[in-house]
Protein backbone atom coordinates (compact mmCIF):
# COMPACT_ATOMS: atom_id res chain seq x y z
CA UNK A 1 0.00 0.00 0.00
CA UNK A 2 1.15 3.51 -0.92
CA UNK A 3 0.33 6.21 1.45
CA UNK A 4 0.46 9.74 1.13
CA UNK A 5 0.19 11.87 4.00
CA UNK A 6 -0.31 15.92 3.33
CA UNK A 7 0.76 18.14 6.42
CA UNK A 8 1.91 21.55 7.19
CA UNK A 9 4.35 19.88 9.86
CA UNK A 10 6.02 17.46 7.96
CA UNK A 11 8.65 16.90 11.07
CA UNK A 12 6.66 15.10 12.71
CA UNK A 13 5.91 11.98 11.44
CA UNK A 14 9.71 10.80 10.59
CA UNK A 15 10.01 8.83 14.10
CA UNK A 16 6.79 7.70 14.22
CA UNK A 17 7.50 5.89 10.70
CA UNK A 18 10.63 4.66 11.60
CA UNK A 19 9.82 2.51 14.69
CA UNK A 20 9.12 -0.71 14.93
CA UNK A 21 6.67 -2.83 12.63
CA UNK A 22 6.18 0.13 10.36
CA UNK A 23 9.80 0.65 9.75
CA UNK A 24 9.74 -3.51 9.24
CA UNK A 25 6.49 -3.07 6.69
CA UNK A 26 8.39 -0.51 4.90
CA UNK A 27 11.71 -2.68 4.42
CA UNK A 28 9.78 -5.76 3.32
CA UNK A 29 7.90 -2.97 0.49
CA UNK A 30 4.62 -4.26 1.85
CA UNK A 31 3.73 -0.59 2.45
CA UNK A 32 5.34 3.11 1.31
CA UNK A 33 4.65 6.30 3.46
CA UNK A 34 5.65 9.95 1.41
CA UNK A 35 5.01 12.57 3.97
CA UNK A 36 4.42 15.99 1.20
CA UNK A 37 4.82 19.57 2.90
CA UNK A 38 1.68 21.47 1.77
CA UNK A 39 3.79 24.59 1.67
CA UNK A 40 6.01 23.38 -1.03
CA UNK A 41 2.56 23.55 -3.33
CA UNK A 42 2.40 27.51 -2.45
CA UNK A 43 3.73 30.09 -5.18
CA UNK A 44 4.21 33.22 -3.85
CA UNK A 45 7.07 34.80 -1.96
CA UNK A 46 5.81 34.20 1.90
CA UNK A 47 4.44 30.51 0.82
CA UNK A 48 0.72 31.45 2.07
CA UNK A 49 -1.26 28.43 2.89
CA UNK A 50 -4.11 30.25 4.73
CA UNK A 51 -6.40 33.46 4.81
CA UNK A 52 -8.47 35.14 6.86
CA UNK A 53 -12.03 33.58 6.47
CA UNK A 54 -14.69 35.00 3.94
CA UNK A 55 -17.42 36.85 6.28
CA UNK A 56 -15.28 37.01 8.86
CA UNK A 57 -14.55 36.12 12.07
CA UNK A 58 -11.77 34.47 13.84
CA UNK A 59 -8.72 32.48 12.91
CA UNK A 60 -7.56 31.26 9.73
CA UNK A 61 -9.08 29.10 6.72
CA UNK A 62 -6.39 26.91 5.15
CA UNK A 63 -6.26 27.87 0.98
CA UNK A 64 -7.52 25.44 -1.96
CA UNK A 65 -4.77 25.92 -4.09
CA UNK A 66 -2.03 24.33 -2.24
CA UNK A 67 -3.72 21.56 -1.12
CA UNK A 68 -5.14 20.75 -4.80
CA UNK A 69 -1.86 20.78 -6.33
CA UNK A 70 -0.62 18.56 -3.30
CA UNK A 71 -2.81 15.98 -4.35
CA UNK A 72 -2.09 16.50 -8.00
CA UNK A 73 1.40 16.08 -7.78
CA UNK A 74 0.99 12.63 -5.70
CA UNK A 75 2.60 10.13 -8.21
CA UNK A 76 0.59 6.81 -7.55
CA UNK A 77 3.29 3.67 -7.15
CA UNK A 78 4.01 2.70 -10.60
CA UNK A 79 3.18 -0.98 -9.60
CA UNK A 80 -0.24 -0.24 -9.29
CA UNK A 81 -2.10 1.55 -12.01
CA UNK A 82 -4.46 3.59 -9.84
CA UNK A 83 -4.77 7.10 -11.06
CA UNK A 84 -5.69 10.22 -9.27
CA UNK A 85 -9.37 9.94 -7.78
CA UNK A 86 -9.23 6.28 -8.03
CA UNK A 87 -8.06 6.15 -4.43
CA UNK A 88 -9.53 7.32 -0.89
CA UNK A 89 -8.97 11.10 -0.76
CA UNK A 90 -9.39 11.25 3.33
CA UNK A 91 -9.48 14.70 5.13
CA UNK A 92 -8.87 14.53 8.54
CA UNK A 93 -10.92 16.81 10.75
CA UNK A 94 -13.04 16.69 13.99
CA UNK A 95 -16.42 17.29 11.60
CA UNK A 96 -15.46 13.32 10.10
CA UNK A 97 -17.17 9.99 10.28
CA UNK A 98 -15.85 8.41 13.35
CA UNK A 99 -12.63 6.23 12.65
CA UNK A 100 -13.02 2.44 14.33
CA UNK A 101 -11.55 -0.95 13.23
CA UNK A 102 -14.52 -1.24 10.62
CA UNK A 103 -13.11 1.90 9.08
CA UNK A 104 -9.96 0.34 9.55
CA UNK A 105 -10.53 -2.52 7.83
CA UNK A 106 -12.58 -1.37 4.97
CA UNK A 107 -9.49 1.07 4.23
CA UNK A 108 -6.85 -1.80 4.45
CA UNK A 109 -7.68 -3.09 1.04
CA UNK A 110 -6.82 -0.18 -1.31
CA UNK A 111 -3.55 -0.28 -2.76
CA UNK A 112 -3.29 3.70 -2.02
CA UNK A 113 -4.50 6.14 0.75
CA UNK A 114 -4.03 9.98 0.56
CA UNK A 115 -4.14 11.44 3.98
CA UNK A 116 -4.91 15.43 4.20
CA UNK A 117 -3.78 16.80 7.25
CA UNK A 118 -6.47 19.90 8.21
CA UNK A 119 -5.42 22.96 10.70
CA UNK A 120 -6.10 26.18 11.98
CA UNK A 121 -9.59 27.06 12.41
CA UNK A 122 -10.28 24.98 9.03
CA UNK A 123 -9.96 24.32 5.55
CA UNK A 124 -12.01 26.01 2.60
CA UNK A 125 -14.79 24.17 2.39
CA UNK A 126 -13.93 23.33 -1.65
CA UNK A 127 -11.49 21.14 -0.16
CA UNK A 128 -14.10 18.60 1.43
CA UNK A 129 -16.66 19.02 -1.60
CA UNK A 130 -14.37 18.73 -4.58
CA UNK A 131 -11.28 17.23 -3.25
CA UNK A 132 -11.48 14.90 -0.53
CA UNK A 133 -13.50 11.77 -1.19
CA UNK A 134 -13.86 10.87 3.15
CA UNK A 135 -13.68 12.88 5.90
CA UNK A 136 -12.30 10.85 9.42
CA UNK A 137 -11.91 12.62 12.73
CA UNK A 138 -10.37 9.86 15.70
CA UNK A 139 -12.89 11.05 18.63
CA UNK A 140 -14.94 13.88 19.88
CA UNK A 141 -12.67 16.31 20.86
CA UNK A 142 -10.43 18.64 18.80
CA UNK A 143 -6.92 18.43 18.76
CA UNK A 144 -4.80 21.67 17.31
CA UNK A 145 -4.30 19.30 13.52
CA UNK A 146 -4.86 16.30 11.92
CA UNK A 147 -1.51 15.07 12.12
CA UNK A 148 -1.80 12.64 15.25
CA UNK A 149 -5.41 11.52 13.40
CA UNK A 150 -2.92 10.66 10.16
CA UNK A 151 -0.70 8.64 12.47
CA UNK A 152 -3.42 6.78 14.41
CA UNK A 153 -5.21 5.57 10.87
CA UNK A 154 -1.82 4.57 9.39
CA UNK A 155 -1.07 2.58 12.24
CA UNK A 156 -4.76 1.13 12.59
CA UNK A 157 -4.17 0.36 8.81
CA UNK A 158 -1.07 -0.49 8.38
CA UNK A 159 -1.30 -3.36 10.82
CA UNK A 160 -4.59 -4.79 8.85
CA UNK A 161 -2.20 -5.62 6.22
CA UNK A 162 -1.07 -9.01 5.11
CA UNK A 163 2.12 -9.74 6.24
CA UNK A 164 2.94 -6.92 8.24
CA UNK A 165 2.54 -8.20 12.47
CA UNK A 166 4.39 -11.27 12.40
CA UNK A 167 1.96 -13.67 13.02
CA UNK A 168 -1.05 -13.53 10.30
CA UNK A 169 -3.08 -14.64 13.51
CA UNK A 170 -3.09 -12.03 15.73
CA UNK A 171 -5.42 -9.28 14.52
CA UNK A 172 -8.42 -12.22 15.15
CA UNK A 173 -8.28 -11.78 18.32
CA UNK A 174 -7.86 -8.13 18.33
CA UNK A 175 -9.99 -5.69 21.02
CA UNK A 176 -13.01 -4.78 18.50
CA UNK A 177 -12.31 -7.06 15.86
CA UNK A 178 -14.95 -9.59 16.68
CA UNK A 179 -17.22 -7.00 18.59
CA UNK A 180 -15.62 -7.46 22.13
CA UNK A 181 -12.92 -6.45 23.75
CA UNK A 182 -10.11 -8.70 24.42
CA UNK A 183 -9.69 -11.29 26.78
CA UNK A 184 -6.62 -10.51 29.42
CA UNK A 185 -3.42 -12.05 28.64
CA UNK A 186 -0.48 -13.06 30.74
CA UNK A 187 2.95 -14.42 30.67
CA UNK A 188 6.25 -15.57 32.46
CA UNK A 189 6.19 -15.72 35.57
CA UNK A 190 3.60 -17.84 36.79
CA UNK A 191 3.16 -16.13 40.43
CA UNK A 192 4.29 -12.89 40.92
CA UNK A 193 3.64 -11.19 44.09
CA UNK A 194 1.43 -13.81 44.56
CA UNK A 195 -0.77 -12.66 42.06
CA UNK A 196 -1.35 -16.21 39.76
CA UNK A 197 -1.99 -16.79 36.76
CA UNK A 198 -5.70 -18.29 36.40
CA UNK A 199 -5.15 -21.73 36.39
CA UNK A 200 -7.21 -23.02 33.40
CA UNK A 201 -4.26 -21.38 31.07
CA UNK A 202 -1.51 -23.54 32.40
CA UNK A 203 -4.06 -26.76 31.79
CA UNK A 204 -2.94 -27.48 28.44
CA UNK A 205 -6.78 -28.01 27.41
CA UNK A 206 -6.98 -25.96 24.58
CA UNK A 207 -10.38 -26.37 24.39
CA UNK A 208 -10.94 -25.01 27.73
CA UNK A 209 -8.92 -22.00 27.31
CA UNK A 210 -10.51 -21.16 24.83
CA UNK A 211 -14.27 -21.39 26.33
CA UNK A 212 -12.47 -19.55 29.12
CA UNK A 213 -11.22 -16.61 27.15
CA UNK A 214 -14.32 -15.61 25.19
CA UNK A 215 -16.41 -15.77 28.60
CA UNK A 216 -13.88 -13.14 29.72
CA UNK A 217 -13.64 -11.25 26.55
CA UNK A 218 -17.80 -11.18 27.15
CA UNK A 219 -17.52 -10.34 31.30
CA UNK A 220 -15.22 -7.58 30.40
CA UNK A 221 -16.78 -6.02 27.19
CA UNK A 222 -20.41 -6.70 29.42
CA UNK A 223 -18.26 -4.40 32.27
CA UNK A 224 -16.39 -1.66 30.20
CA UNK A 225 -18.43 -1.36 27.29
CA UNK A 226 -21.92 -2.74 27.02
CA UNK A 227 -22.57 -0.83 24.25
CA UNK A 228 -20.71 -2.87 22.10
CA UNK A 229 -22.88 -6.06 22.72
CA UNK A 230 -25.28 -5.15 20.76
CA UNK A 231 -23.40 -5.20 17.56
CA UNK A 232 -21.39 -8.18 18.52
CA UNK A 233 -21.98 -11.82 17.60
CA UNK A 234 -23.36 -13.92 20.13
CA UNK A 235 -25.22 -17.17 20.21
CA UNK A 236 -27.98 -17.62 22.11
CA UNK A 237 -25.60 -19.73 25.11
CA UNK A 238 -23.69 -16.27 25.43
CA UNK A 239 -26.59 -13.93 25.27
CA UNK A 240 -28.18 -15.94 27.98
CA UNK A 241 -24.60 -15.91 30.10
CA UNK A 242 -25.02 -11.91 29.70
CA UNK A 243 -28.64 -11.95 31.21
CA UNK A 244 -27.30 -14.16 34.06
CA UNK A 245 -24.54 -11.45 34.78
CA UNK A 246 -27.49 -9.02 34.57
CA UNK A 247 -29.44 -10.56 36.93
CA UNK A 248 -26.62 -11.40 39.40
CA UNK A 249 -25.94 -7.42 39.23
CA UNK A 250 -29.21 -6.62 40.09
CA UNK A 251 -29.69 -9.67 43.01
CA UNK A 252 -26.12 -9.47 44.20
CA UNK A 253 -26.05 -12.69 46.79
CL1 LIG B 1 -8.92 14.19 12.43
N1 LIG B 1 -8.45 16.55 13.52
C1 LIG B 1 -8.54 17.43 14.53
N2 LIG B 1 -8.00 18.65 14.37
N3 LIG B 1 -9.13 17.18 15.68
C2 LIG B 1 -9.63 15.95 15.82
C3 LIG B 1 -9.59 14.98 14.82
C4 LIG B 1 -8.99 15.31 13.66
N4 LIG B 1 -10.20 13.88 15.27
C5 LIG B 1 -10.60 14.16 16.49
N5 LIG B 1 -10.28 15.41 16.83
Amino acid sequence: MQIDILTLFPQVFPTFISSGILQRAIDRELITVNITNIRDYTHDKHHTVDDSPYGGGAGMVLKPEPIFEAVEAIKPDPADRHKVGEFPVILLTPQGRLFSQQIAQELSVYKHLVLICGHYEGVDERVRQHLATDEISIGDYVLIGGELAAMVVVEAVARLIPGVLGSAASPIDDSHANGLLEYPQYTRPQSYRDWDVPEVLLSGNHGEIARWRREQAIIRTWKRRPDLLDKANLNPAEKQFIKRLETEQAEPT
